[in-house]
């Protein structure tokens, strides 16, 4: 299905009194408003195909009606997203969850919904029926050279469909490390995790970048070879220029000052980009924003502060991809939520009154310098991302679009009630 642009318009123009007036407000207040909204407007999110299903835990799954059932309808699926917020134009893609049989089709519909194609993501962390060798303990890290191999292979053929859909980077994220101590010779693991993705470094095209995510745990409990930036930053640094560290969100320990992480890197020119989440604990994959959504603003105060210190633009430059996926809401709501969360807390980054507060680090005025972040915080920016939205074509509320264009209702009656996403 594809969403008619006339009816986001209508519901828009429902909206259009409540929302000038709102939107006139804060404009008043905010230092060179049309420079945000250009920015704003600039801004895009990847979104993963496998989170297009409802996701499950280990103790059960609860499919949705509607699922996508194949990549095509993934593909609509995000084009509808896009459709209504006009800040998802990318999908990226897990292989072999999601193989593009036909990559010149799949160009051809992507480009149909205004869409291409992001990062590439590998997967030796599963077991893929014929597969020859295990994954059991390990893929890069593996002490058996054959099953190193094997895995290197994964990724090269990887990168091979994301050239054919014009992807750019690879993203790699291992489960490799060991559950109990003893199991493993750490530094061997390293090494041979090295050696790996230089033989997959070697692979990619010119124009191509390697993203190296970490997570401290999980399905290891003891150690992940990759368990945090530093040995992430550590492989990307050996590797070369075109190999950065991603960050998700989602992998860190309790406490973990993930902005200061972010910072660091973005100083090396280390920063690959995000892989966007929410957790209260662990890697929980929540929407994004919807625990804690001061650190995500943290985050992206960094991010601006950051970026603009290198001149780097805030659009392009970086990996923007959503990483949540769980198991009680309307995937396609929950991913809309994620975006509309992400470009709050880059608006509010933006409205940060930067001036004020280098002169407030400089003179150690750490209550003034408090007092400016949250000011930006707690400003409701909420009507310059509907203003930037409607100004691209796309919903002033698209979460209200999406129910009261009854999308999930017509996806049903397209594609069943008892359907089951690929992938995951
Ligand atoms: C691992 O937890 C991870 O964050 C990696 O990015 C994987 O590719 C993805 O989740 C799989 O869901
Ligand atoms: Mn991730």
């Amino acid at each position: 299905m594809q969403i008619e642009k006339h009816k986001v318009d209508e519901l828009n123009h429902q909206l259009s009194a409540k929302h000038t007036h709102q939107f006139e407000h804060i404009a008043a207040d905010v230092n060179n408003v049309e420079g945000v909204l250009t920015k704003l407007g600039a801004f895009n999110v990847a979104i993963p195909s496998w989170a297009l299903g409802t996701g499950g835990t280990r103790f059960g799954r609860f499919s949705g009606g509607g699922e996508p059932r194949s990549l095509e309808e993934k593909i609509e699926d995000v084009g509808v997203i896009h459709a209504l917020n006009k800040s998802s134009s990318s999908i990226s893609l897990h292989i072999p969850w999601d193989i593009p049989e036909n990559a010149t089709a799949m160009n051809v519909l992507a480009a149909q919904h205004g869409l291409h194609f992001d990062a590439v993501n590998s997967n030796t962390f599963q077991d893929q029926k014929d597969q020859k060798l295990s994954y059991k303990f390990g893929s890069l890290h593996h002490t058996d050279k054959a099953v190193r191999k094997q895995a290197i292979e994964h990724n090269i053929e990887v990168i091979k469909y994301g050239v054919q859909l014009n992807s750019k980077a690879l993203s790699v994220w291992l489960s490799d490390g060991s559950n109990f101590p003893g199991q493993l010779n750490f530094r061997k693991a390293f090494q041979n995790t090295l050696e790996s993705l230089q033989e997959i470094y070697e692979a990619l095209p010119d124009d191509w970048k390697v993203w190296v995510e970490y997570k401290p745990y999980e399905p290891n409990f003891y150690s992940t070879t990759i368990g945090d930036w530093g040995q992430s930053y550590l492989l990307a640094s050996k590797l070369g220029p075109k190999a950065s560290t991603l960050v998700d969100l989602g992998h860190h320990l309790q406490g973990t000052n993930i902005e200061q992480i972010v910072s660091i890197l973005l100083m090396e020119n280390k920063l690959a980009g995000f892989h966007f989440n929410d957790s209260k604990y662990g890697d929980d994959d929540l929407t994004v924003g919807s625990i804690n959504p001061y650190q995500l603003f943290l985050i992206f105060n960094e991010l601006v502060e950051g970026m603009d210190a290198r001149g780097m633009n805030h659009a392009t430059d970086l990996g923007w991809m959503i990483d949540a996926s769980h198991n009680v809401k309307d995937p396609v709501e929950d991913l809309l939520q994620s975006v509309q969360a992400i470009k709050i807390a880059y608006a509010q980054a933006l409205i940060v009154d930067k001036a004020a507060l280098v002169a407030a680090q400089n003179n150690n005025d750490v209550t003034l310098a408090q007092e400016i972040l949250q000011q930006a915080y707690r400003t409701d920016v909420r009507p310059l991302v509907a203003e930037a939205s409607l100004r691209n074509g796309g919903s002033l509320d698209p979460v209200s679009a999406y129910r009261r264009l009854s999308v999930r209702e017509q996806l049903i009656s397209e594609r069943g009630l008892k359907t089951v996403a690929t992938g995951l």
